[in-house]
């Protein structure tokens, strides 16, 4: 067997994300497996719910960079935009086996649901200053929800779990917009990039001299008997916390208010307390998924997909927006915003396998805390401008907002 049988046609994702629903059907016409171009390289996205679920048990298919065909004949190099996504440093995003659970261990011990409810209250307290605030930042009663809530709470939390100061915050929020943008020129994102490891280095520093009740400090910490992280290891996963725990919760907050200021039956339901919050949040996650594609996975062999195969050395993207929407998995109208769907939770949005989130649960509370508290404060909530003019950043693997102004009072 030779090539990839799917390659009759190749779907050039828009960096710019000027079509994202047009994409996303695409995939999921082609499912399970498409050939798609990201930025001149070619990968093998998976758009299927079921064959997604099985390649991410697949031990075949690994995270080290150096199985990649593409890397090892030098085609693809640092000069490439994405490489950010992948070349991450060595954390829990970038090793697989033994030796990803050791990287992992403390970080998902200290995010489960039980030693979450001890953090509950500090979300309702960063959720209610902001929302406090809002009236006043508001001109003419508009203002920009991503840049006054959506973004400040999962920083505020993020930084709170992994002890990083206020203060900080609107550099981080610079450096990650300009490392995540497409726009951003190539020495400049260099830069971003080691300012932040900078950045994370000196906090590791200070936390080894003043240990704190912040996670940082956890993984620092040698175990009893256990073999302690390098430094490397702490600064891998601590990059891959603040990125992950704020990015994507971004974008669940801010694509379940715009889900239900444009299904305004559906925000009725929620308000009359016909549907619960949490089933908003389910079925946000499915039909609108904060990541879009997930950079990237290498197949170690041949594998067998149905009657394809994908070729040892390639690429794989999980494309979570397509999955979401597969008609198999989520029937014939996957495509429609529905919270009195049977069964929304049957999404795959945090993913499968050893390297399903750790942050699930973290992220699930904190927009479980945050979408209540907002429609109870402002119930007349809606859109400032029409939702087509609501645009996403030119990013090309998360499904992010440039800014969504709404208007507070109806
Ligand atoms: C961003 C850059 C960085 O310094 C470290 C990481 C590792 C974790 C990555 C993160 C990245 C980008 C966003 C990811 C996150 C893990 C989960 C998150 C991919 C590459 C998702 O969007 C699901």
């Amino acid at each position: 067997m030779t090539g990839c049988p799917y390659a009759a046609a190749t779907l050039t994702v828009d960096p710019m994300v000027g079509d994202l629903d047009g994409e996303t059907a695409w995939l999921v016409e082609r499912a399970p497996l498409a050939r798609i171009e990201l930025l001149g390289v070619p990968a093998t996205a998976v758009t299927s719910h079921a064959v997604a679920r099985r390649l991410l048990t697949d031990p075949r298919l690994v995270k080290r960079l150096d199985a990649w065909g593409l890397w090892q004949s030098g085609a693809v190099t640092h000069e490439w935009p994405l490489i950010g996504m992948i070349d991450a440093g060595r954390s829990m995003f970038t090793v697989d086996g033994a030796e990803h659970r050791r990287l992992r261990a403390k970080t998902s011990q200290a995010i489960t649901p039980r030693r979450l409810e001890a953090i509950r209250p500090d979300i309702e307290k960063f959720t209610h200053e902001l929302l406090d605030a809002l009236e006043a930042k508001a001109v003419d009663g508009v203002v920009d929800l991503k840049s006054v809530f959506a973004q400040p709470l999962p920083m505020r939390v993020v930084g709170q779990l992994m002890g990083v100061a206020e203060s900080e915050h609107p550099m981080l929020t610079r450096a990650y917009k300009a490392f995540f943008s497409m726009l951003t020129p190539h020495d400049e994102r260099m830069a971003v990039i080691a300012e932040l490891d900078v950045f994370y280095t000196e906090l590791i520093r200070e936390k080894t001299a003043r240990p704190g009740d912040d996670l940082t400090s956890a993984l620092i910490l040698a175990e009893d008997g256990g073999e302690p992280l390098t430094q490397e290891e702490v600064l891998g996963n601590l990059k891959a916390m603040v990125a992950a725990g704020h990015e994507t919760t971004i974008g669940l907050i801010l694509n379940a208010v715009r889900a239900l200021l444009t299904h305004p039956e559906q925000l009725r339901l929620v308000l009359d307390g016909e549907v619960a919050w949490e089933t908003v949040i389910e079925e946000t996650l499915r039909w609108d998924t904060p990541t879009t594609h997930l950079l990237m996975r290498f197949a170690t062999e041949d594998i067998v997909v149905g009657d394809q195969v994908i070729p040892r050395g390639e690429g794989v993207v999980i494309s979570y927006r397509a999955v979401g929407r597969d008609p198999e998995q989520h029937g014939a109208d996957a495509d429609a915003f529905d919270v009195t769907r049977p069964s929304p939770a049957r999404h795959m949005t945090f993913g499968h396998g050893p390297h399903i989130c750790p942050g699930a649960a973290l992220s699930r509370l904190e927009a479980a805390v945050a979408l209540p508290a907002l429609f109870a404060r402002f119930p007349g909530l809606r859109l400032a401008v029409p939702a087509e003019e609501i645009r996403n950043l030119p990013v090309l693997t998360q499904n992010d907002l440039e800014s969504f102004p709404v208007r507070l009072h109806g």
